[in-house]
């Protein structure tokens, strides 16, 4: 038996047995429950008889315990924990006639019956049930009983009871509490007054999420962190950037006033900037000139919680340490994420799941974030039944066993207890921590919005309700700590310094933006990408070995046996896909970059191709061989993602910007699941330079293939990048042998910052090639009558066709690189071409998708009047056939009208828009 205290809604008839048991033979029990039972004295108002009288006593000490362990589980549900004042719901199981107890019986039994830290001051049951009330049923609601692990749990408990974050024993200076709601508050007010009706999105009701960063910061310091990285949306985020990242007054002023800078304005669009809550912010604080602490809050798109999984893989990478082969190093006390949500947006976004679903997996885990749930009670007009089902804002938490805590945002001690208490379960356990800070919004949900259209009750009494600022004060000045006239003149302190700042405003100084540097012309062009080949040689024969006594599995090992003789013949087709892809990587890490690839089953590769971790047959153990190669000077990382796109593509792209010299590389597990990261890829990847001046250099692998599997796993929607790519954003590649993929891997880790069966002599001499001219014609140039462009692999269909060698007059070369255009390269083999009659575009995919409409205007203008033609599969809304024998006829339709006489399909005559093409 664990102790009384694990009898939570516990069999009575056991117990009652086990007293019985006790009478009979004190040595028959268990010495825990013995001194528990040598303690306890039956009532004298119990029933006679020696049997019924201890049954009916011990009756009430399991009521009391059973209170007592209510209180702590369920204490939450009477808490106060609005500040508007609304009722708690409550529970029966928090009252003693539940129990069957009456606060006599309470007197009468001892309170050492649950073990607790409140016992030192509780003479009997009744003491302690009322201390546990003060505890669990105050402006904190504590919300852990699902935590399942027993130390956990009971260090939180011990944490809630014995107080030791919570002043006397953890002091607050409440003066310096003051001042910083005032500053605040100041901000809020003064930005109202000077800017009536602009949209600010006022922290005011929930002022109390800046103390409580400064305490997580604080704690963060104390304990060697080096990097802290908020992920926020528009809530209050002014403010935290003005008092929690420094952000000057005159800058956010500045911005406020909007000007268009003459110095910023681009009219080709390649610099939109962004709204002001979306910017994002960095702050050093140092330790002399050193710095010891970044505070860092990344640009956030409107998407709410987009940037929860950015804001973990940017945590990820500022705790990993790759400049050492192997293994990368992750150090949990290096970073602290801190997730700052809506009280809507936490359980309505599904991209919430999917973090929190990441923060235990290996290759994921940041050493526990601290989430905080800015709860206003709405979501824009909607209320809390409108918005979740849970029964509260934070309840998707529960089944991840995070602890949470509900806060009244009025109670700034309380605040600040459950800020410390996040801090410091996170410090010992490694674990998320959730905050539910609840407040109330005083103004619309932007400042121009009337609340009162749709919450008329609450906006009345909010009409009425002190500011937290207000009750501090009051607070204090009752207590006695200040005098009466303080917090006034502390609000006309930062009232005068915000006065200040706008009277000395310099537009055109303080406005700044983060311009980006453009990328580097013709850098990709000129990036060289062979690698010698006994270099490579060596590669290959260092990344064949496995440790002593390691059993590969047989068929693998078949395989690899192959792999080992590849550079036998330099000249013969012997290298594949997975060879090109695994050289390219051990020669990168050979030139000291480090790599961290993750997808679906990446390890392995879904189509059983990669077999970057080798499993000993026999007793399962790992081997990596990128890990153990010699050669290599970095860290090599490969992981199987979650079942998750959106948060995976997220967390991947915040690694990238955060250390973007590591090579980091996504795969989908088909092209087509990237739709689940629409999101990430629109509102970061793609648009990331042009509003906020990131640079984002992220490879994301998404196998394409017309190959008969149906209309899901035929398309990684090509079309959807090409519309988005503009100012060089992305390099979109669709390569047709495993040479150009090799040197696009290399090519993409050389340059890292603009994004995205062959035979071992094309390893080591060629670069990547934009454009694949068709070797057989060119010999013929002056033959050729059709000039076919493609991309992909519908090149191999028509290549490997009979009707080929029937038809010398037709060229077909091939489109590597879509964009940014090969302009030059394409212009080039019009010239050669110079006898063809037409430029025919073949695609697999139908008219209205795949590279058609992007690429057209760029042949027309490449084809100086010679007529354009597409082929295509017909216009429809899906991909690709379901059935492999329809996909075979179609394929074989496409290529038979390649090579038909007549031509299908005139293409209309739309004309090039202005692009930035390469080379
Ligand atoms: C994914 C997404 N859907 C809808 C919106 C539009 N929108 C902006 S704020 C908001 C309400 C958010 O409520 P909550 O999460 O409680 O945050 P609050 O504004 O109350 O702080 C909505 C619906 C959005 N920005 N993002």
């Amino acid at each position: 038996m664990a102790g009384w205290d694990e009898f939570g809604g516990l069999n009575r008839g056991y117990v009652i047995e086990l007293y019985e048991r006790f009478r009979r033979d004190p040595a028959s029990v268990d010495p825990e429950s013995r001194a528990i039972f040598e303690r306890w004295t039956p009532s004298a108002a119990d029933e006679p008889g020696p049997v019924a009288e201890s049954a009916i006593g011990v009756k009430r000490a399991v009521g009391a315990v059973n209170l007592a362990q209510s209180i702590r589980r369920y204490g939450h549900l009477a808490a106060q924990l609005d500040p508007l004042g609304s009722k708690p719901p409550g529970d029966p199981l928090l009252l003693p006639d539940t129990h069957g107890v009456t606060e006599d019986d309470l007197r009468r039994l001892p309170a050492d019956l649950v073990p607790s830290p409140l016992l030192d001051r509780a003479a009997n049951m009744l003491d302690l049930v009322e201390a546990f009330r003060r505890v669990y049923c105050s402006t904190t609601g504590y919300d852990y009983s699902h935590v399942f692990v027993p130390d956990e749990r009971n260090w939180l408990r011990q944490a809630a009871e014995g107080g030791q974050f919570r002043a006397p024993a953890d002091p607050i200076d409440p003066v310096a509490l003051l001042d910083r709601l005032s500053q605040v508050e100041a901000f809020e007010r003064f930005l109202h007054r000077t800017f009536p009706g602009k949209t600010r999105f006022s922290i005011e009701g929930l002022d109390m999420l800046v103390p409580i960063l400064d305490e997580v910061i604080a704690g963060a310091a104390e304990s060697g962190t080096h990097s802290i990285l908020i992920g926020m949306a528009h809530r209050g985020r002014l403010n935290v950037m003005a008092h929690v990242l420094s952000k000057p007054y005159e800058q956010i002023l500045a911005e406020f006033k909007d000007p268009v800078s003459s110095r910023n304005f681009r009219e080709d669009m390649a610099w939109t900037g962004d709204v002001k809550y979306h910017a994002g912010a960095t702050r050093a604080i140092k330790n002399g000139r050193e710095i010891a602490l970044e505070v860092s809050m990344p640009p956030n798109p409107s998407h709410l919680e987009a940037v929860d999984p950015v804001v973990e893989g940017m945590a990820r990478a500022a705790g990993t340490a790759t400049d050492q082969a192997g293994a990368p190093q992750f150090d949990p006390t290096r970073s602290v994420p801190i997730l700052i949500h809506g009280d809507a947006a936490f359980p309505g976004q599904g991209i919430v799941a999917e973090t929190l679903n990441l923060s235990r997996l290996k290759g994921y885990d940041t050493g526990g974030t601290i989430h905080i749930i800015v709860n206003n009670q709405l979501g824009f007009t909607a209320g809390i039944r409108e918005s979740y089902s849970t029964s509260y804002a934070s309840g998707l938490a529960r089944g991840f066993k995070i602890p949470i805590v509900h806060v009244n945002a009025d109670d700034p001690e309380a605040c600040v207890e459950a800020a410390r208490l996040a801090f410091a379960y996170r410090a010992k356990f490694k674990r998320d921590f959730l905050i539910d800070l609840i407040g109330y919004r005083r103004w619309g949900h932007n400042e121009g919005d009337e609340p009162a259209f749709t919450q008329p009750v609450m906006y009345r009494k909010i009409g009425s309700h002190p500011t937290v600022r207000e009750i501090w004060a009051r607070t204090l000045v009752e207590r006695g700590g200040i005098a009466p006239h303080v917090p006034e003149s502390l609000t006309a302190k930062y009232m005068n310094q915000l006065q200040h700042a706008q009277d000395g405003l310099q537009l055109e100084k303080d406005f700044v933006e983060p311009l980006p540097g453009p990328p580097p012309p013709g850098a990709a062009a000129r990036t060289q990408t062979g690698v010698p080949l006994d270099r490579l040689d060596a590669l290959n024969t260092a990344l064949m070995k496995t440790p002593g006594g390691f059993a590969v599995n047989r068929k693998l090992e078949r395989l690899r046996e192959r792999r080992a003789s590849i550079f036998a013949k330099p000249d013969e087709r012997t290298i594949d896909w997975s060879a090109a892809e695994d050289l390219a990587l051990a020669s990168i890490l050979e030139d000291g970059i480090a790599i961290r690839l993750t997808g679906e089953d990446a390890e392995r590769g879904t189509f059983s191709h990669r077999h970057a971790v080798l499993h000993d047959a026999t007793s399962g153990a790992l081997h990596v061989p990128l890990q153990a190669l010699p050669q290599a000077r970095a860290a090599f990382e490969v992981v199987n993602s979650p079942l998750s796109e959106n948060a995976a593509l997220g967390f991947e792209y915040g690694y990238n910007v955060q250390a973007p010299s590591r090579l980091v590389i996504w795969e989908a597990q088909y092209g087509d699941f990237v739709n689940g990261a629409q999101t990430i890829i629109d509102e970061f990847i793609t648009s990331a330079r042009v509003k906020w001046g990131q640079q984002p250099s992220l490879v994301m692998l998404l196998p394409h293939a017309h190959e008969g599997q149906g209309p899901d796993h035929a398309s990684a929607r090509p079309e959807r990048f090409l519309q988005l790519a503009a100012d060089i954003n992305v390099r979109i590649a669709n390569c047709t042998t495993a040479a150009q993929y090799f040197h696009l891997l290399r090519r993409q880790a050389a340059l890292r910052h603009p994004m995205v069966a062959s035979a071992p002599r094309e390893l080591a001499e060629a670069r990547f090639r934009l454009v694949i001219d068709d070797e057989a014609a060119a010999g013929h140039a002056n033959l050729v009558r059709r000039l076919i462009f493609c991309t992909g692999k519908v090149y191999v269909d028509m290549a490997s066709s009979d009707l080929r060698a029937a038809n010398p007059h037709i060229a077909i070369c091939r489109v590597e690189q879509l964009y940014p255009v090969p302009m030059r390269d394409l212009r080039a083999l019009v010239a050669q071409y110079a006898a063809a009659e037409e430029i025919v575009w073949v695609q697999e995919e139908p008219e209205n998708m795949g590279a058609l409409d992007f690429i057209r205007p760029y042949l027309q203008e490449a084809a100086g009047g010679r007529p354009v033609r597409a082929i295509a599969r017909p216009r429809s809304a899906s991909p690709a056939e379901g059935s492999a024998a329809r996909h075979a006829r179609q394929q074989q339709a496409i290529v038979d009208a390649a090579f038909a006489k007549s031509g299908v399909r005139p293409s209309p005559g739309t004309q090039p828009t202005p692009e930035q093409v390469a080379g």
